[in-house]
């Protein structure tokens, strides 16, 4: 069910030459894009009628309006379980308490008497946030991109999920009423690639309904045709990772409970067919154990065929034998995975070590599916290998740092010879006659 890469006697190799011993699927979002220009151009001229077309073409639901109107958004929420209610809330309660803490504050460098920099956190003005429809209908996901939005201080927010045929062409009911739960008004049933260019260029209103105003950033997981769109508008908006399929890998000892390990892997390949699932550990007996237990535990859980058996038999899962914990640390460092888990002795110690994760799960009572819903972390976070120059959705991801220079007179003239010298190393001398212009085109003395 899952193969193993032995990677135990030898010196382990340095970076790529590493990193390429390890499972990963392709995400060729490249191919993708041939496909979402022509979409993303047709939204681009004909609006909200291209929004509706494209949903009707791809996602098999036509609608009459685009726009959901906010009665479907609070009906959703009369009718939501009670007890889902509750666990959403809690969700939100948790996101809040972390979130709220990453707020940025004003800050002022004295450079010298006179001079200061001053770095001043602006939220971005308006944001589209994508939620996905189809096999994952996630209204955590809802929490996880609106809470640091909200707590950042954006103003506008605006959300797109496909809209879906059995619900009469709204995006599914419990998205609405996570959006409703969180004070979210503004939500089109739109998605794909569709939704992404609705976002970038904003759709005309028309008699019946009000069109979309273009957004500034666009954030959220999506399928790759939605990643493709995101890299084929960036630039014209702000975008934040470009959202692969799921990744696990826990590094574990003998110490470690097998049948933990068994679940907390089955728990994201359950996402997909391309999720991955990758166990690191140096223990022979962990390794026949865990390879136990997927078997037992596969056969009694939902979504086998379809999705649990091909992530955790393919190319981008494996078991990954090492010689010891301190290679161990070097695989999974090499590896970068979006979601790591730590199940050794001293896992506390152990993560502290680790250099390239999304997120880290320390110890036997935090596994990532209590990250995904309700630890208070964000569960949006770099996949594919982007964590090791990338982070997870965070109240930064919606802040813009702006520098605000003051100099005074004599800030400035003490200064100039050396923006002056610079320039002219860099044969622009009209920047340093900018300073000189100042002082009766001379430099100042010192
Ligand atoms: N594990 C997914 C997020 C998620 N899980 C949503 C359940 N619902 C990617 O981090
Ligand atoms: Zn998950």
């Amino acid at each position: 069910m899952i193969s193993r890469i032995d990677l135990r006697g030898d010196a382990l190799p340095e970076g790529g030459a590493l990193r390429d011993l390890l499972p990963r699927a392709e995400f060729d979002v490249e191919a993708a894009l041939e496909k979402v220009r022509p979409i993303c151009e047709d939204v681009r001229h004909r609006g909200s009628a291209a929004v509706i077309e494209w949903g009707e073409k791809l996602d098999g639901v036509r609608l009459t309006s685009v726009r959901v109107p906010v009665e479907a958004l609070t009906d959703a929420l009369d009718q939501l379980d009670p007890a889902v209610r509750a666990a959403l809330e809690e969700s939100i309660r948790r996101a809040r308490l972390v979130h709220r803490e990453q707020r940025r504050t004003t800050h002022t460098t004295q450079v010298v008497p006179g001079g200061t920099v001053t770095e001043k956190w602006v939220p971005v003005e308006r944001v589209g946030l994508y939620v996905p429809g189809g096999r994952s209908v996630y209204p955590s996901s809802v929490v996880m991109n609106v809470v640091p939005a909200q707590e950042a201080g954006v103003e506008g927010v605006a959300i797109a999920s496909p809209p879906q045929k059995e619900f009469g062409g709204l995006p599914h009911p419990t998205i609405l009423a996570a959006c409703a739960l969180l004070g979210v008004d503004e939500v089109y049933a739109a998605g794909g690639a569709q939704a992404i260019a609705m976002f970038a260029y904003g759709t005309e209103g028309t008699e019946d309904e009000a069109g979309c105003a273009p957004v500034n950033l666009v954030t959220g997981p999506g399928n790759i045709y939605v990643a493709a769109a995101k890299r084929l508008l960036k630039g014209r908006i702000g975008i934040d990772a470009e959202a692969g399929p799921t990744e696990i890998a826990i590094l574990a000892d003998d110490t470690a409970d097998p049948v933990h390990v068994a679940a907390d892997l089955i728990s994201q390949a359950e996402h997909d067919p391309m999720a991955a699932a990758v166990l690191v550990t140096d223990s022979e007996e962990l390794a026949a154990a865990t390879e136990r237990e997927l078997k037992t535990q596969v056969a009694a859980t939902k979504h086998v065929d379809d999705r649990i058996v091909p992530a955790l038999a393919g190319r981008q899962s494996a078991i990954v034998l090492v010689n010891d914990l301190e290679d161990g640390l070097k695989v999974v460092d090499a590896y970068a995975a979006e979601h790591l888990e730590i199940q050794t002795a001293d896992a506390a110690a152990r993560a502290e070590r680790v250099r390239n994760a999304g997120a880290i799960f320390v110890g036997p009572w935090a596994p990532v599916s209590l990250g995904d819903y309700c630890a208070g972390s964000n569960h949006v976070l770099p996949t594919g290998g982007c964590a090791c120059h990338s982070s997870g959705l965070s109240v930064q991801s919606f802040l813009r740092g702006i520098h605000i220079v003051d100099y005074t007179r004599d800030a400035l003239a003490e200064v100039t010879h050396h923006v002056v010298t610079l320039a002219e190393a860099e044969d622009l001398p009209a920047h340093g006659a900018a300073l000189k212009a100042r002082f009766g085109w001379k430099v100042p003395q010192q």
